[in-house]
């Protein structure tokens, strides 16, 4: 089996045992790596209804066959775990040296179970593990405790790690690594945490075998270059994802004031043209020649990494026109390891309710020193205010009765994409494998050229089209998908990389029956966790924020537009026929049969009744 070592590692952090389970070929090509590992591992070894905070949860960090071999943007990783923000399958995708030097300490997953009595942080090494006590680390934030680990473990060394977020069990707390990456905006930083695990440290001096390296190099070597011949390359390696900002505000959809309006007065102020004239620099992920980690200065003279979502929802979604105050409220929570977008959602909700009347804490849009003030109360806890917005918006809007204006699907809060005009983006986030997150399909840019406003059948199909391949191929090979999205790199170059690595003879239809067979095993995960727990599946968990449907835009060229729920509804039972699901949102009998899931047919039957 070339390309991939073949061996999961699995700690067990109450005992310290540690176990290799190697693989077979078969698992590996049902799988691919990534989020299908991921998805597999859960399922199989996962009590169904655990607390996603107690020792039984898993934590997953996996890779994928091109996972930090010699190509383009090929330093990724998946972190994955049940969510104890959505109480689903959670993961997430970091680019970081910890992917490569994953895979060159000769694992290509890594399963966490248990929790440690004290705070610890585990060193992987060349098939090696090593315990160490983090109690020097433990409430420290991110960026020192990472110097720290460097010092100690040598600068090769990738570390994955949380801050105070994740050590505190806030529900929005991710997992960060490179003082800038972050991944896991489904809790699984506070999963980490819940098993007072600070860091993981991998090093390791074997690259995985490759069945061609001549020819897989010979590629890797081409598909660079084609990168860079892009057109839209060079404007790329200026701007990054904050041109999105400019392309929002033009397409009315750039999140305002908590989700309420697609422009916002001050996006001048905030967009990629702002940034390119106060950037110091940019810096990436292993492997990647498309660096788009652009950096400023903040507001107190230091480094802040800046993307689109982080700026759109730190700065419009909460009134805040101030790049360099954004870049600090940016820059904190990377300390802090918490979610940017899970961040500005909770504080734009914050706002509208305050305004609303809904809450007695008085938080106004764009007021900074409020909102870095309440960001410190949720991470560490503070005051009732805190400690709700900690929990999530879902939960937080709960117990406040302000369910109207909490923008999230099944817990997840949205990411920065507003939906009154774009029925295809909802559908989306509602059927997001994670929650409302546009990485499984970023569809508005085709659905605003293609028709915004309109609900069909070609949109559903649209929507599990790029489900397919952002969600299944670039999530299980693990690389990254901004050279495909952002500057056209061909599909046909990751299937001809796969196949030199592996030996295989591949077509990219085959990797679409893998997305697929992931989709529905995820699907069936959440069901189940679900159903374990005492909730009812049903259709409307894949429906997006009620804000779309019930309050229409106030201004912009759009103004008046809201979502209409009957249409939305039938475009979503088109998807579901799509994809073989019955009238619930629940993969049918014959759909997981059809995938080579006869298994999770008959485990998911334990729970509901298939059609
Ligand atoms: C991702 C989500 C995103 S998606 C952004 S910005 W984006 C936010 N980034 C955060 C951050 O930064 N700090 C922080 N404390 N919280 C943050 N939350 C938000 O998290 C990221 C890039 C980006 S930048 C994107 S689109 C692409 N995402 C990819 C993906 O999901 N899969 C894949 N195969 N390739 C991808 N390439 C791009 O990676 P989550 P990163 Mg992230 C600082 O993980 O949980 O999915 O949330 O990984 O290494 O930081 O790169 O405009
Ligand atoms: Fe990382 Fe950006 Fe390169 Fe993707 S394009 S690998 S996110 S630096």
């Amino acid at each position: 089996m070339k390309g991939w070592n073949g061996k999961i590692l699995w700690v067990d952090l109450a005992s310290k045992e540690v176990k290799v389970q190697e693989y077979s070929g078969d698992f590996a090509q049902k799988y691919i790596g990534g989020r299908g590992f991921a998805a597999r591992l859960l399922w199989d070894h996962l009590t169904p209804g655990v607390d996603p905070l107690s020792p039984e949860n898993i934590l997953v960090v996996a890779a994928g066959p091109l996972t930090g071999l010699p190509g383009p943007s090929t330093g990724k990783l998946v972190v994955a775990a049940k969510s104890p923000l959505t109480h689903g399958y959670g993961d997430g995708n970091i680019g970081s040296k910890a992917a490569v030097y994953m895979r060159y300490s000769g694992f290509d997953a890594v399963a966490i179970t248990g929790r440690s009595d004290k705070p610890i942080y585990v060193h992987i090494s060349d098939g090696k593990v090593e315990f160490y006590p983090a109690d020097d680390l433990w409430g420290k934030d991110t960026f020192s405790s990472e110097r720290v680990l460097t010092s100690r473990h040598g600068k090769n060394a990738g570390v994955l790690l949380i801050g105070p977020a994740g050590e505190n069990l806030v529900k929005l707390a991710t997992i960060i690594s490179q003082e800038g990456r972050s991944g896991g905006r489904p809790g699984i930083g506070a999963v980490m945490g819940s098993k007072n695990l600070k860091a993981l440290v991998f090093s390791g001096e074997r690259a995985p075998e490759v069945h061609d390296l001549d020819e897989y190099r010979k590629i890797a070597a081409r598909a660079y270059a084609e990168i860079k011949k892009k057109p839209g390359y060079s404007f790329w390696m200026r701007q990054g994802t904050m041109m999105t900002i400019q392309w929002s505000q033009a397409n009315s959809v750039l999140p305002t004031y908590n989700f309420s309006e697609g422009v916002f007065e001050d996006s001048e102020k905030i967009d990629g043209n702002a940034m390119e004239k106060v950037k110091v620099g940019q810096r990436g992920c292993p492997n990647c020649n498309m660096t788009c980690g652009n950096y400023i200065y903040d507001d107190q003279g230091e480094i802040s990494e800046l993307d689109y979502e982080n700026v759109a929802m730190l700065g419009s979604n909460i009134g805040l026109g101030d790049l360099r105050k954004i870049a600090r409220l940016n820059r904190l929570a990377d300390m802090w390891g918490v979610d940017t977008i899970g961040l500005g959602s909770v504080l734009g909700f914050a706002a509208e309710a305050s305004e609303k009347k809904l809450i007695s804490e008085k938080v106004e849009w764009g007021d900074f020193e409020a909102f870095v003030k309440l960001s410190e109360d949720i991470v560490y806890r503070r005051g009732e205010l805190g400690r709700l917005l900690g929990e999530g918006v879902e939960y937080a809007s709960q117990r406040m009765g302000a369910e109207d204006i909490a923008v999230h699907v099944k817990g997840l809060s949205v990411s920065a994409y507003d939906c009154h005009t774009a029925p295809a983006m909802a559908l989306s986030y509602g059927v997001s494998s994670v929650g409302a997150h546009h990485k499984d399909a970023w569809v508005i840019s085709w659905e605003v050229a293609h028709g915004r406003f309109e609900y069909s059948r070609a949109k559903a199909e649209k929507v599990l089209e790029l489900q397919k391949i952002r969600g299944g191929l670039f999530e299980t090979l693990v690389s990254c998908r901004l050279p495909w999205v952002e500057v056209g790199l061909e599909l046909e170059w990751y299937v001809n990389l796969f196949n030199s690595a592996t030996g295989l003879k591949w077509k990219f239809e085959d990797f679409m029956v893998v997305a697929e067979r992931v989709l529905n095993l995820i699907r069936a995960f959440w069901v189940r966790e679900y159903t374990a727990e005492g909730r009812r599946w049903n259709r409307l968990l894949d429906y997006p924020p009620r804000k779309w449907f019930t309050k229409p835009l106030t201004r912009g060229p759009f103004k008046g537009a809201r979502l209409d729920a009957q249409r939305y509804d039938e475009m979503l039972g088109a998807y579901y026929n799509l994809i073989g699901w019955d009238h619930r949102g629940i993969p049918r009998a014959s759909t997981l049969e059809k995938l080579g899931l006869g298994d999770v047919r008959c485990g998911l039957e334990k729970f509901t009744a298939l059609t």
